[in-house]
Formats: C-alpha cells, structure tokens, sequence
C-alpha cells in the first residue's frame, strides 16, 4: 500500500483543512494519523505544508464520532436504527414530500467540505430520483458576487479566474490572507519570494496589519468598508493618468466608455480619503500596477466578498486587471480548467421559489435560505437533506437558522460528528472519515497546471459508518428510481472493456433521460465493481475524466495525454486512479484563456449597469460614519492559525488563542478598560456574547475581530458536550447581504463592545 522508507511505511493522501489540500504523506499507528510530513510528489504542493496538517489526528480520532444511523423520537432524544430501517424510512418520508408538495421542496445544503467532494458528487443523482432542483452549499455565502460578475464579463459564471501568483511581477490581495488562509499553492513560499525580490511587489488591501501585509510593499490600511473608494480610486488614477492598456482595451473589450465616463469624474483625493488611506499611496500603488510588465496577479476574498458592496467590489477589482491588460498572460489573471466545475454550467438566471431572490451559479443565496422556510408560502422549502455541512452554525443568523430547520417536515444530516445541524435532523446518517473512504476534491484551480488527486483510504471505515456514494445508492434505490433492468446493456458493455462504456452510456441515457441524470450511480453500480483497489466508489470520476478530456482536450494533451478520441478520457482516469501523489491534468498556454471565454463576440464586456449604478451611489456615502448604538465594525469570522472551518470539533488541537479571543486595538482596550486575556461584552443588533480579549496593533481604532469556527461543542471527560469559543453567527444577521448576489456582511457587523 504504502512506501516503505527507515522501516515506516508511508501512505500517501492529502491534508483536509483547506482548499489547497496540500499531499501529505502519513505514518499510522492503529488508526491514528501518527506522523504526518509533505509529500514532496505532490505535483503542487511539492512537500510544502503549514502548520495545520500536523493536527490532523485530531479529525481522524475525534470523540463522539457517529456509529449508527440515529432517528430522533417525539420526546426529542435520539435512537440508534439500522441502516436498512433508516434508508427505508428516509426515502418514504421524502418521497412523501415529493409526492404531496412537489421535488422541488425538497433542498438540498453541503455536498463537500475543504477536503471531501467525492460524495457530493453522488448526490445529484438521489436529487434527480426526487426531483429536487433547489441546492447551496458555503459558495453561496463568499463567492456568488464574484461568480456573477465572471457571468457578465466573461459570458458564464464558470468562467472563473487563477491568478498567476508564482510568476506576478505584482501580487494583490483585496480581503485576503493567504499567509495564514492559503489559496494559492505554497503560499508562504511564494509570498517570501514576491516579498525579498525587489523586481516584484506585493500589494494588500486589508483594514488590519495582517501577516501578509506586515510583508507588503504597499499595505493599503483602508478603514473597514473602504474597499469600493479606493478600488474606484486607483480606477479613476488609470483613466485619469491615462494609464490604461488602450490595445488590449480596444482588440478584447466592449464598454470601455461606459466605464471610462463612470471613473472620469471620481476625485482621487476625495475617495482615497473616505477609504482612509493617502493620496500619494493609491496613485503610487495605481502606476506600479500599470507599469508592471510581468503580469499583475490578483485574489479577493472574504473581506471584501463577506462585506458591504460585495459584489461591486468584485466588479472594481476584476477592473483593475482588465484595463491595464493583465489577462490571457501570464503572471496575470487566466480562466483555468476543471475536472468537475465547482460552478454551474448555466447561463439562465433563476430565482428562489418564494422570495424571488437571483441563483447565481445554481446556488440558493445562504442568506435567503430560513426565509424561504419560514413562510407560509406553498412553494416554501420542506424538507432538506444536508451533507458535509453545518448550515446551523455557518450560515447568518444563527437563530433563525435554527427556527427554520425546527419549522422542516423532515431534516436528514450526513455527517462523522453530531454536530449542531445533526441535533435538529429527524435523522443523522454517519458517514466514514475522509481517511476511511476514496476521496477528492474538485477545488482544481490552478492555471497554467492544474492538479487533481485521488486519496485512498489509509483505514477502514469505522464499524456502523458508510462512504457517501454507497449512502446515495442506496437511497436512490430505495426511491425506486433504478431497476436492474435499466443497467442489463451498461453491464454488458462493461464486460467488454471500459472503452466500449462511453458509447453505451451515451446511448442508453438517449434512451432513457433518467439514467443520465442518475449517471454517478448508475456508473458506481455498473463500473464500480470493476475498478481496481475496491475503488468502487471512483466510478464518476471516470464521467468527469471524459468530459474533462472532452472540455479541455489540448490542455490535458499537453500535460502528456495522447490517446485519441474517448481514449484520452480513458487514459487520463487511469492516471487518476493510479498516481496517488496526484495528477498534472491540464497543461495550459496562457492564449487558451481566450478559448474559455463564454461570451459570443469573444470579447470582455466591461461595462456592468447594475454595478456601474451603485458605483455612482459611493458619491453620498461615507464608510467611516456609525451608527452610536454600535460603534465598532467587527470581523465575525477571521483566519487564523488556530482557526479550520469546523472540521476539528476537538478544541486541543489549538495550542495557541485556545478560546479564540476578540483582537481590540490597544487605543480601544484602553479607552474601554480592557487588558489583554480580560473579558469583554461583544453586543449586535443579533446577539450578545462575552468572550476574552486579545489586545493587538494590527487593528485600528474602532474595527474588532472574532475567528471564525468557534462556539461548536465537544465531549468532555464525562461524555457532555460542552462548547468552545464564541459562534461568530449569533452575531450576524440575515438580512445584512449584497442587493445582487445575497452574499453576508460577516465581516462588517456594527457592534457595541463593553468591558465585562
Ligand atoms: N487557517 C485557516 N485557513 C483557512 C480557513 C480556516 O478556517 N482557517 N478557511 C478556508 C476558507 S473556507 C476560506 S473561504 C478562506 C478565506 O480566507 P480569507 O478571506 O483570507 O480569510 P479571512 O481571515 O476570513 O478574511 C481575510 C481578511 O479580510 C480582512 N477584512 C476584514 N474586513 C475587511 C474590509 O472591510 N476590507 C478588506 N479589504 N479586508 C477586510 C481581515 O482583516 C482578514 O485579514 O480561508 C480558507 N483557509
Ligand atoms: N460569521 C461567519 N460565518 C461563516 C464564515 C465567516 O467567515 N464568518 N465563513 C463561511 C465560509 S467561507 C465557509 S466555507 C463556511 C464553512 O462552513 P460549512 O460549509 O458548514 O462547513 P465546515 O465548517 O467546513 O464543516 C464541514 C462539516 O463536514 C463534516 N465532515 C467532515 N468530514 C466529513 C465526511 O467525510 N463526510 C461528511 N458527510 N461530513 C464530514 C464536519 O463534521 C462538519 O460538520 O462557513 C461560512 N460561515
Ligand atoms: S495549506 Fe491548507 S491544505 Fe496545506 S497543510 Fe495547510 S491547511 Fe492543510
Ligand atoms: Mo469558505
């Protein structure tokens, strides 16, 4: 299984924690993940990983892990079942909904977490056997804004964009900590490389001095909200400097104009100075973007996409790169490939069944989803399946929230933990550990190589759990929705040899539509079995290997493919499950970009009217003006060292700000009488909280942060579960949310702070 190296036996996976999903290659010792180093084969990582992964044990070998599927009973005390009886009843209770309300009441939240997209996978096909088309998952409360404006820019909402980070004469990040948050591979080496080369230059937007910025050339301190004004105004320097890349503008582009006339008349001075940073810097930082002609690579995150103006900010920041040509180039910003797109294909735009709210990208806005439950509304939302995901804690508004799933006909949680959403299902169906089952993600970002990895289980599955993908087919079968039957030709095929199954699938979902919407099943029923390894469950990454090699069939030929026809896909699923260290799929030049775009003409559309409108609105605002009732901005949810979602629930694994503490300016600690490690009441219009305080000069006067992935419980020595840490969702509201995508304002919740 494993490499064999000073007598220990290595295996290789890949570290869970976030989106990077560095390789990592582990010792065991009985079931626990004993010694973990990076795995130096890892085509994008190359060995490096941060401190996190060495704490993975504590996901792996957590306490309370759930054995048995539990249903809860009329007193509110949950039984353990079989999963016979389980499967058999949850099917009959949704297809009941179904049934009586129609498919489309029945929505389903998750389907993967930082490290685990391989069941989700499997769900579409027991959400076409019940006809639900409503889904969201954590996308829907960070990136839609982006994802739309993607959509009226480059012609679909998948046309989603990389930065070329290791190659940038600029980097900049708007909102974003990659020292501690990642998101890019390696990313403290390449932030020390962009930082001690005096070639290159290193740009961060971010209220606080952040361990990135403390590393920038320039760190634009703008005051919490600022961002808008002072991406408008290093806007309004390149036009008005006439800075802008008129050749690219004028070959690549439509709107210009449009776009040039809404910035003409923005004062530099004026808006510099409502973000609260200097003139001087915003123009410095204006013409070295402009001046660079190695590319200028750029990544907003949450601090802009989890704040006011989300989506405008979004639109402003892909501006920036577009007027000075930093696109199809490299260094610069490229629309990458995918195995299976994070995004939906669709260009029609819908709307949520009660409130009429936009679905960008196939995903319902997180901050709409209790108000399309609590209503009595016929359309409204009865019963929801939620896998890999804890909407209960992570979503706005933490009461509502939970309001909504106790209003639910019926709640079905796939999940290794109790966790706060389980304890509100009817029925909790526990699920193996990612180091239990094949797994993946499909966070495949990268441009110009782009790398997907296959993880095989390093242990069995623990007594009573299932993989996601046996869950789902068990449900779909249970719905009636597959008779054996319908796979007597597939089967067949398959005894012929993997290559005569594309042919055959192709035509029996002609056929039969319904197969093709079950197809992940479908294949792991009739593939499944075949695969080496007992890699059942891999099954639709064979569909995905196809339509890959379809979608992106140069670029997976320059990554070393090159078979011909459905071979291509056949030969690339074969490395897929064979180079367990991960695959380079795709292989790009940096023009391929242009192939990806989406739009008819070919060309960038610049001008966005919507967001051109509230561009105009910034002229009457002024970010630094409070409410008195709430005087602080606070951060509810930052990244930090000791911070991973909720994937660990065991609080030990932090060694460090093991309470996860309040950071106060010392100006604000002072004024209110707080000392560091004292405790401080944090109160908004949603909720009050007291929690520890740390004091600390990277903020400034009146902005607060709180980390995000506390206030979860955890089982003490007496088996009680006892909670840690504040829930950064007490503190949010719902309401608060981007007008164009219902994106939250998570990092920008007005609040009052008291000294305890
Ligand atoms: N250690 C760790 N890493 C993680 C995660 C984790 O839980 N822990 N989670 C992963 C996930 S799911 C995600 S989505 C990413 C998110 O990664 P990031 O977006 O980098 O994470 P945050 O710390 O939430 O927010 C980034 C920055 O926004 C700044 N900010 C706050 N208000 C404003 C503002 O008004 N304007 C600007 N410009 N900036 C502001 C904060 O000071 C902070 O430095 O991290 C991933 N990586
Ligand atoms: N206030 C505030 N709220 C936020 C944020 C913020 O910054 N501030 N950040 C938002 C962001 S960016 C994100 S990404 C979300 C994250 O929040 P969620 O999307 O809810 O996801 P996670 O916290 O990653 O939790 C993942 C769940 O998966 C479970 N799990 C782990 N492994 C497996 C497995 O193999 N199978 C199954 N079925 N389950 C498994 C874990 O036990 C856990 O319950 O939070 C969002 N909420
Ligand atoms: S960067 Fe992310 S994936 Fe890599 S080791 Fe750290 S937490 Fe894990
Ligand atoms: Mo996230």
């Amino acid at each position: 299984m494993g490499d064999v190296t000073d007598d220990r036996t290595w295996h290789t996976t890949a570290c869970i924690l976030c989106s990077q999903n560095c390789g990592i290659e582990v010792e065991l010792e009985d079931r626990r993940l004993h010694k973990i180093r990076g795995d130096k084969a890892h085509p994008a990582s190359r060995g490096y990983t941060c401190e996190k992964a060495q704490r993975l044990d504590y996901y792996q070998s957590a306490k309370g892990r759930l054995t048995s599927p539990l249903r809860r009973r009329a007193d509110g005390a949950f039984e353990e079942i079989d999963w016979d009886t389980a499967i058999r009843e949850i099917a009959e209770r949704l297809a009941t909904v179904r049934d009586t309300h129609g498919g489309e009441t029945i929505f389903y939240y998750g389907g993967g977490g930082q490290g685990n997209h391989l069941g989700g996978a499997y769900s579409r096909a027991t959400r076409a056997a019940l006809g639900s088309i409503y889904s969201s998952n954590a996308l829907a409360q960070e990136k839609t804004g982006e994802f739309w404006v993607d959509g009226q820019l480059y012609g679909k909402p998948k046309c989603h964009t990389s930065g070329d980070f290791e190659h940038a004469e600029v980097a900049l990040f708007i909102g974003k900590n990659p020292w501690q948050s990642h998101g890019l591979p390696r990313a403290r080496v390449v932030l020390k490389e962009l930082a001690s080369d005096p070639a290159r230059t290193l740009i961060v937007i971010d209220p606080r001095r952040t361990e990135t910025a403390a590393m920038a050339d320039h760190h634009l301190q703008v005051c919490p909200g600022g961002d808008p004004f002072v991406l408008a105004a290093l806007l309004a320097v390149l036009v008005q400097e006439d800075l802008v890349d008129h050749d690219f503008v004028r070959d690549r582009t439509t709107g210009f104009e449009t776009v040039r006339e809404a910035l003409a008349g923005i004062s530099v001075a004026e808006y510099a100075g409502r973000a609260g940073v200097p003139e001087t810097q915003v123009r410095d930082v204006a013409r070295r973007i402009a001046r660079a002609t190695g590319g200028v690579a750029t990544f907003e995150d949450l601090g802009v996409q989890q704040a006011r103006h989300s989506t405008l900010n979004s639109y402003l920041e892909k501006l920036l790169y577009l007027l000075t040509g930093n696109f199809a180039k490299r260094g610069a910003m490229n629309i990458h490939s995918h195995i299976a797109p994070l995004v939906g294909n669709s260009s029609r735009e819908y709307t949520t069944p009660v409130g009429g709210h936009r679905i960008i990208g196939g995903m319902v806005p997180c901050n709409v989803i209790a108000e399309e439950i609590l209503t009595d509304h016929p359309k409204r939302f009865r019963a929801m399946l939620v896998e890999s995901a804890n909407p209960a804690h992570s979503l706005a508004d933490t009461t509502r929230m939970r309001a909504a799933f106790e209003a639910l006909e019926l709640v079905v949680v796939i999940d290794v933990a109790m966790t706060e959403t389980a304890r509100l299902a009817h029925y909790v169906l526990p699920a193996a550990s990612q180091f239990e089952k094949w797994e993946a993600t499909f966070f495949n970002l990268e441009f110009p190589d782009n790398v997907f990895q296959l993880r095989a289980p390093l242990v069995d599955p623990l007594p009573g759990t299932l993989a996601e993908p046996e869950i789902h087919r068990r449900l779909v079968r249970a719905l009636g929705a597959l008779r054996d039957e319908d796979l007597t030709d597939l089967r067949a095929a398959v005894a012929l040899g993997r290559p005569a199954l594309a042919p055959a699938f192709f035509a029996a979902s002609a056929r039969n539509p319904m197969l093709g919407k079950l197809a992940p099943v479908v294949l792991l029923e009739v593939l499944g079995p075949t695969l080496p390894d007992g890699a059942a469950a891999t099954a639709a990454l064979w569909g995905a290997a196809h339509l890959c090699a379809m979608s992106f069939a140069d670029s997976v030929r320059r990554a070393g493919f090159t078979g011909h026809g459905p071979m291509l896909g056949e030969q690339l699923f074969d490395a897929m499950l064979t180079r367990r260290s991960g695959v380079t799929f795709s292989v790009d030049d940096y023009p391929e970009t242009w192939k990806r775009l989406e739009t008819k003409d070919k060309r960038i559309h610049l001008a966005i009217p919507e967001l051109l409108g509230e561009l105009a609105t910034l002229s009457s605002e002024d970010p630094a003006v409070r409410d008195p009732a709430y005087p602080f901005v606070l951060s509810a949810g930052e990244r930090r060292s000791s911070t991973a979602n909720t994937i660990f629930r065991d609080p030990s694994w932090r060694k460090k700000d093991v309470d996860g503490a309040l950071r106060l300016s010392a100006i604000d600690a002072a004024r209110l009488g707080i000392a560091d490690g004292g405790r401080a009441r944090v109160t908004t219009k949603a909720g009050s909280v007291v929690t520890i305080v740390e004091i600390t000069d990277t903020l400034q006067a009146g902005h607060a942060s709180l980390p995000n992935g506390l206030g979860i419980d955890y089982l003490d020595e007496a088996g009680r579960p006892v909670v840690h840490g504040i829930a950064p969702n007490q503190l949010t509201s719902s309401g608060d949310r981007d007008w164009i995508a219902g994106t939250p304002w998570h990092k920008h919740v007005p609040a009052r702070i008291e000294a305890v």
